[in-house]
């Protein structure tokens, strides 16, 4: 297949423009975002993005989880389309660019073709999947995940957020319930750009990442019970306090990621604690165990080890116990040919590139499973995300956006 010629390059202040413009709609506190998913800002952000692709003569699809897919057509209609594309929702106290820069890249690669003139053989959509972040309603990937056959609509439908609000009347609430059946569309290829959320790239000065591989996820949220007490005249004895039991378990989480150094993380982001009163002992706690790693094995290990461990500190203490797995996904291979397409696309662009494990999870590790899939990353400022001081350069960004136009063009096919 005929490769785009080198000096076809994105519109770097273009799709900067976009970025910043997105970034005003469900505005953070400190810079960032606040858009999560299926809330009031979600739908302002999927309508800006509906209006700019059918701007560039696109077509929208949205199916049943929301997801939103925009068609730019090929030469040939019965070709399979080639996607690309990542989320628009953001962490509560999220960044402007973790997977806004993978649907935004993808319009803009759209924009720069219909610039240029270029027509391919097969369509491109561009794809804005539904709550990846999985922070309102866990899991992570939930809609790209139905889309993928791993988890059941109706399951989805009914995850509940910490209101008791549910993802299915949230999505119908904004108007962004699709009508086309999840899952029924075929690909010929899945490309996303992202930030790398992490510090490798910018600390060896690379300007892209070829990502070979994602490593393995496993959420497991534990409910620890106790007994409510006042604080001041419960004696030390007396008490059953599910704060102190959960403080050491994840003494006990932190001391088994370190265990299998240097790959595997972990750690507990979401926390309730209950009542939560100044001067009540919390006679319960609910907290979310996150662990990573390249290597299932050593997933599996830390998962043993964590009920194993936590049954015994809370046996101890006269504290009952319960595990629930909430989400997860084993380590990914991505496809071999996508991922060759970008590692060319860098080289012939002139960019400096090495090959990168994703340390987040993404889209892109679900679809991987339905359709032949490939990631490529741009760095971020010390590796921070899932914070509000979330930062790129526009270079960088400009650097992804080219690289994934060409894996993407090459994958469509020129059509001279
Ligand atoms: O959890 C993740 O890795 C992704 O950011 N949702
Ligand atoms: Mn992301
Ligand atoms: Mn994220």
């Amino acid at each position: 297949m005929a490769a785009p010629a080198a000096n076809m390059k994105i519109n770097a202040d273009r799709l900067w423009d976009s970025l910043m413009e997105m970034a005003k709609i469900g505005p953070g506190v400190a810079g960032g975002n606040n858009r999560q998913t299926v809330t009031d800002e979600d739908g302002e952000g999927r309508k800006l993005f509906q209006k700019w692709c059918e701007d560039a003569g696109m077509t929208m699809g949205v199916d049943t989880m929301g997801n939103m897919f925009m068609t730019r057509p090929g030469t040939d209609p019965d070709a399979l389309p080639v996607y690309v594309g990542s989320h628009l929702d953001t962490q509560p106290t999220g960044g402007k660019y973790d997977g806004v820069l993978g649907v935004l890249g993808g319009l803009e690669l759209v924009r720069t073709l219909n610039d240029l003139g270029v027509k391919t053989k097969h369509p491109i959509v561009v794809t804005n999947w539904t709550n990846e972040e999985g922070t309102r309603f866990a899991p992570a990937m939930l809609a790209s995940g139905v889309f993928a056959g791993i988890h059941e609509q109706d399951w989805a439908y009914a995850r509940t957020d910490a209101k008791g609000k549910t993802f299915g009347v949230e999505l119908e609430r904004i108007g962004w319930k699709g009508d086309e059946e999840v899952g029924q569309r075929k690909m010929h290829a899945f490309f996303e750009l992202h930030i790398e959320q992490g510090p490798i790239l910018e600390a060896e000065g690379k300007d892209i990442g070829v990502v070979t591989h994602g490593q393995g996820l496993s959420w497991t949220q534990v409910t620890i019970t106790g007994k409510d007490a006042h604080t001041g005249s419960t004696p030390m004895p007396m008490r059953k306090n599910a704060g102190l039991g959960m403080a050491r378990v994840l003494e006990l989480v932190d001391e088994i990621a370190w265990s299998h150094k240097p790959d595997a993380v972990g750690a507990a982001g979401h926390i309730e604690v209950y009542p939560n009163s100044r001067n009540v002992i919390p006679g319960k706690v609910v907290f979310t165990v996150d662990f990573r790693s390249p290597n299932l094995a050593v997933i599996e290990d830390m998962e043993k080890r964590l009920k194993e461990g936590a049954k015994k500190i809370c046996d101890e203490m006269g504290l009952g116990i319960e595990f629930e797995k909430t989400g997860g996904f084993d380590p990914v291979t991505f496809d071999e040919k996508c991922v060759t397409a970008i590692r060319d696309a860098a080289e012939r662009l002139g960019y400096s590139h090495r090959n990168i494990i994703s340390g987040a999870g993404h889209d892109a590790c679900w679809i991987n499973r339905v359709a032949p899939t490939a990631m490529v990353m741009c760095p971020c400022v010390d590796g921070l995300s899932h914070n509000e001081a979330e930062e790129i350069s526009k270079e960088w960004a400009a650097a992804g956006a080219d690289v994934l136009m060409h894996a993407v063009v090459e994958t469509a096919e020129i059509v001279e």
